[in-house]
């Protein structure tokens, strides 16, 4: 509760930062992406993860603010420090569902000077699952405008492959549960071919999260993952802080 109290000046007394962790392409073998963490560091607390204070902010509406905050610093980092590199956003049900949200992605796009093809949104199942029909009208206005789309935690929720038919999605992120498991459970990695088979098939880009070890980056890229990212190659870091170059022989 106090929390909910400290969250609403957060932004404004500078207390939320963003970390990028690299998207390694396997093909070119180099970064592609960055996908962007908030963070938030507490006077007093220290550092609280995105899972505990995003629910705090859905609940008490800040969650627009914030994320408005972490679109326009994502992209302004971006091109600062980043060399203009493509990038992706974690977005909640509620942004999704707030009036006017593509022309306010868009419109912080546009005034930081950032192309929308080089943006990307991840966004989780559930997300889809709460109100098909306007998380479907406002996904194909994003896709309209040139903003890329990526389904996250791919495996763990519904997993309705009706939704991979019928939503505008470019990238399926494999979650990190079936990569974990990758080289000692069969079933972990017979899922994350299904969904390495069916990416190809839909011509969508397949991301493999929480690679942690050659092992398990050996066995995505026999298989031709599009795309790995875990601590193997890098921690979410703060913009100065995360290599522009893969440090490993892939
Ligand atoms: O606590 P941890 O760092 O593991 O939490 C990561 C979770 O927080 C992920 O599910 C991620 O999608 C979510 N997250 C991180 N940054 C943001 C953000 O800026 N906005 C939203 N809505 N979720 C975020
Ligand atoms: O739900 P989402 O996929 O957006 O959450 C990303 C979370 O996963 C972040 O909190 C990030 O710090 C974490 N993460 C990223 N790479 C790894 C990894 O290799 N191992 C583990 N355990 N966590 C990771
Ligand atoms: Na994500
Ligand atoms: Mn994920």
């Amino acid at each position: 509760r106090e929390l909910d109290a400290d969250l609403a000046q957060a932004v404004e007394r500078g207390e939320l930062s963003l970390a990028f962790q690299p998207r390694v392409g396997l093909k070119c073998g180099s970064f592609v992406s960055y996908e962007t963490l908030a963070r938030w560091h507490h006077p007093k607390r220290g550092e609280i993860k995105p899972s505990l204070f995003i629910p705090i902010a859905e609940q008490s509406g800040k969650i627009n603010e914030i994320g408005n905050w972490v679109i326009r610093e994502a992209c302004r980092q971006s091109l600062d420090k980043l060399g203009g590199a493509p990038i992706s956003v974690n977005v909640s049900g509620h942004q999704l569902r707030t009036r006017d949200f593509v022309e306010n992605v868009l419109a912080i796009l546009e005034d930081v000077g950032f192309p929308p093809d080089r943006f990307e949104i991840e966004l989780t199942e559930s997300i889809l699952v709460e109100d098909r029909d306007r998380a479907l009208t406002v996904l194909k206005a994003l896709k309209r405008r040139g903003i890329r789309l990526a389904l996250d935690d791919f495996g763990t929720g519904y997993s309705s492959l009706s939704y991979l038919r019928a939503f505008p999605f470019d990238t399926i992120k494999i979650d990190r549960s079936f990569i974990m498991n990758l080289a000692t459970d069969k079933s972990s990695l017979a899922i994350a071919e299904a969904v390495m088979d069916l990416g190809r098939a839909l011509n969508l880009s397949v991301v493999a999260e929480g690679v942690e070890t050659v092992e398990q980056l050996t066995i995505l890229a026999s298989r031709h993952c599009d795309e790995v990212q875990g601590y193997l190659f890098s921690q979410p870091l703060p913009a100065d802080k995360v290599a522009h170059e893969v440090d490993k022989n892939l």
